[in-house]
């Protein structure tokens, strides 16, 4: 492919394809073997006669069951369950001045990529609402190389060091013993783990507000977490933090609904994702970046390489320079998402790492889990892993290899080769690494600049919102409600005193227990055996910001309805110009809307006209949808009122505060049901904007204007 042409507007991911497939498909073909043999009887093995056993000669039958013997590989350590798109992305805004990365140059240009989302604790199989950190993996297939930015929807991490992952990933996967719980960190050893780790505590806040549990990956921000570096021609260097900003707003289902999702759809993310895509609702995120001076590198109140602290915007804006579409389904699960190697040290000249240990530490970590996963160091030549960049170098063989490397030589230098390949300058887009100064002692130890483990955990419930905070109380009581040991309670809940005093508080009383009053100094616990406790306190920061506006969900896009699933609610006898009406209102501001009826097949409707239910109820439930309509229909409403599914739609719809319509007898059907009796018997809906979310007077408009509230909250108890 000639290179220039490469970075043209309509270079997508169509160019990915060509040159990374290797496409099979079987239509107007014979069956063959692996070798080509055509295949004439595929229903039976070879038999000493009809009723005779099974000859060792048949090398069909063997070389089918050896394959299909072999069909799995390790999953992932971590980040096991994942969905992923191919998709593009566009800079709107030149870096240069930052970086000579040449996809950050020249706006208009689109860098194919191909993105894998993920939960962290769960197996393969496990269900996509675990209350979890979500992996944010981006791929880019640069003209200078693949650069990977490999990051999660929270913006920090549970630890300072790498270190300490295996045991952080020990103690959150299930317990060894029993192999429990599946996908949850509601359990002793996490929790053990946690009380012992103050580091942990702003993460935790991350992890117990509704960020854990995202409505859809397209609705998740994405975060590179740790600080990186940017430099540019003249090898002057920027420190950088990137972002990822869904243009349908951050949004999340609430725990109630997250386990009766896992119940009813595991695979809520994923097909979610996938549909989403398949209608031409390509996902989209703007990219972002926030700028600090090398000069500034001192000058916050945290230190820029420690990984769990974010950079406040209110501080650095986030500039947003371009935007991620996904636009294109993976065409087979295997090969492309679960054969994506990703490495945070897939980088390109422009770009690199801070010293952050965390960081520091990853970048060992992600060939070698690679050998084990894909079987060996030849991964990079696995489709889905090739750069659109061509390779050259000396390194040969190896399990799988499919390179046919040509000519004699294979080692640098030689003449035998010309010199070939050679190595490149800067000029050429050779990479040098950032040329840092550094005067050190080798020691094993962690900057005092690191050890204020509470401040950002209190700004970040301090930016909360009322049901936010609400949530992660919720949130907290419910996972400490879970565990055994007395103990770790009492930790953790001391703990969240250096929070904010009120939060433990909260918790505690959920829990049935006291505050202590002199908390242990858990990080005394945790020291090297020869550290003096006295210098691993954490120190008391206060942060001077006491707020900030990015890190609520309340503040997010809140305009529109795209791609919503909104649930009609019918039976025999439903007045079909009040469902129609609002079905096309509903479609026509981008949602979806789905018939759900007591059977599938046509219901009949008032005026005779036949409808198609979508779903039944026993296939549908509340939970999987963001809205419900009742529309009118004497009859349809009679039949719903007999219907406790039908009544359970809707209460739990109202529980999860959802916006709830209906139109003339729906709003009586309405008055049946727990949620009904509540809002219309309070009497606070007002016909034209309601403040409850629950809307009687069937208008499309006030409904749509509803549903783009996501949740109305109010309706939740707070404690
Ligand atoms: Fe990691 C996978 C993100 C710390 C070691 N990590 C993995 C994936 C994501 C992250 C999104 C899944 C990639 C995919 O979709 O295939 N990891 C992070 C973030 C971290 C982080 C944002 C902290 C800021 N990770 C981290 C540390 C280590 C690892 C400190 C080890 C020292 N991570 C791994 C791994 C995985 C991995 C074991 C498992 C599968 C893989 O790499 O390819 O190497």
């Amino acid at each position: 492919m000639a290179k220039d042409n490469l970075y043209t507007k309509d270079s997508g991911n169509a160019k990915i394809q060509d040159l990374a497939k290797n496409t099979e498909q079987g239509d107007g073909q014979f069956l063959t073997t692996n070798h080509g043999l055509r295949i004439n009887d595929d229903q039976n093995s070879l038999k000493a006669g009809e009723r005779g056993a099974t000859l060792l000669e048949d090398f069909q039958l063997r070389e089918k069951i050896t394959h299909f013997d072999h069909e799995r590989i390790p999953e992932r350590i971590v980040h096991a369950r994942g969905s992923a798109a191919h998709g593009y992305f566009e800079l709107h805004e030149s870096l240069s001045k930052y970086t000579k990365a040449k996809f950050l140059q020249t706006p208009g240009v689109r860098t194919p990529v191909f993105v894998r989302f993920s939960t962290v604790a769960g197996s393969r199989g496990s269900t996509d609402l675990a209350r979890d950190v979500r992996g944010f993996s981006v791929k880019f297939y640069t003209e200078e190389g693949n650069y990977d930015l490999v990051g999660n929807n929270m913006p920090v991490f549970f630890i300072q060091d790498a270190v300490k992952f295996p045991d952080l990933v020990h103690a959150v996967k299930p317990e060894p013993h029993h192999e429990m719980p599946q996908a949850g960190s509601a359990h002793d050893t996490f929790w053990d783990f946690i009380s012992l780790m103050p580091e942990s505590m702003h993460m935790i806040m991350w992890a117990m507000s509704d960020r854990a549990i995202p409505r859809s990956l397209r609705m998740m921000e994405g975060f590179g977490v740790h600080t990186f570096r940017l430099v540019n021609e003249n090898n002057e260097s920027v420190f950088v933090k990137f972002h990822w900003k869904p243009v349908l707003g951050v949004h999340s289902v609430v725990w109630d609904e997250a386990q009766k999702i896992s119940g009813k759809d595991s695979d809520f993310h994923r097909r979610d994702l996938w549909e989403a895509i398949e209608s031409g609702n390509f996902p989209e995120w703007n990219f972002g970046v926030q700028i600090v001076a090398e000069k500034d590198e001192h000058k916050f109140e945290f230190d820029l390489l420690d990984p769990t602290k974010l950079i406040p915007e209110e501080l650095v804006p986030v500039q947003i320079i371009g935007k991620m579409t996904l636009n294109r389904n993976p065409d087979n699960f295997f090969a492309e998402t679960e054969q994506v190697a990703f490495h945070p040290g897939h980088i390109v000249s422009g770009i690199d790492f801070s010293n952050d240990p965390l960081l520091q530490g990853r970048l060992f970590s992600y060939t070698d889990t690679q050998l084990s996963r894909l079987g060996g160091p030849n991964f990079h030549e696995i489709p889905i892993n090739r750069p659109i960049a061509p390779v050259h170098n000396n390194q040969r063989d190896g399990h799988m290899r499919q390179t046919i490397n040509e000519g004699q030589s294979s080692y640098h230098p030689n003449t035998i080769g010309n010199g070939c390949p050679f190595q490149a300058k800067a000029s050429e887009g050779g990479f040098v690494s950032y040329n840092e100064r550094i005067d050190a002692r080798k020691v094993r130890a962690r900057s005092q600049s690191f050890f204020d483990h509470f401040s950002q955990a209190t700004l970040f419930y301090n930016s909360q919102s009322a049901f936010e905070k609400n949530h992660i109380v919720n949130a907290l009581r419910f996972e400490l409600g879970k565990l055994e040991t007395e103990a770790i309670r009492v930790r953790i809940v001391g703990m969240l005193t250096q929070i904010d005093p009120t939060l433990a508080a909260k918790v505690a009383k959920g829990l049935g227990m006291e505050v202590p009053k002199s908390p242990e100094k858990p990080m005394n616990l945790s020291i090297p055996a020869d550290g003096d406790p006295k210098d691993f306190q954490p120190t008391s920061v206060v942060s001077s910001l006491k707020q900030s506006k990015a890190l609520s969900m309340a503040n997010t896009v809140k305009d529109n309805i795209k791609t919503r699933q909104i649930a009609i609610l019918v039976a025999d006898g439903v007045d079909e110009a009040s469902l129609t009406a609002m079905k096309q209102a509903l479609e026509a501001a981008g949602a979806k809307a789905k018939i759900i009826a007591p059977h599938l097949g046509q219901i009949n409707s008032a005026n005779g006209k036949q409808v198609k239910a979508d779903q039944s109820f026993l296939t549908a439930a509340s939970v999987l949808f963001d809205a419900v309509y009742v529309p009118d229909g004497q009859q349809s409403a009679n039949a719903l009122q007999a219907e406790p599914d039908a009544i359970n739609f809707i209460n739990e719809a109202f529980k999860h505060c959802k916006a709830i319509a209906a139109d003339g007898a729906g709003a009586k059907f309405l008055n049946a049901t727990d949620a009904g009796m509540k809002a219309l018997g309070k009497n606070d809906v007002d016909k034209s904007k309601s403040t409850s979310g629950v809307l009687v007077d069937g208008s499309p408009k006030s409904f749509i204007a509803a549903i783009a509230q996501h949740r109305f909250w109010e309706r939740e108890k707070q404690d």
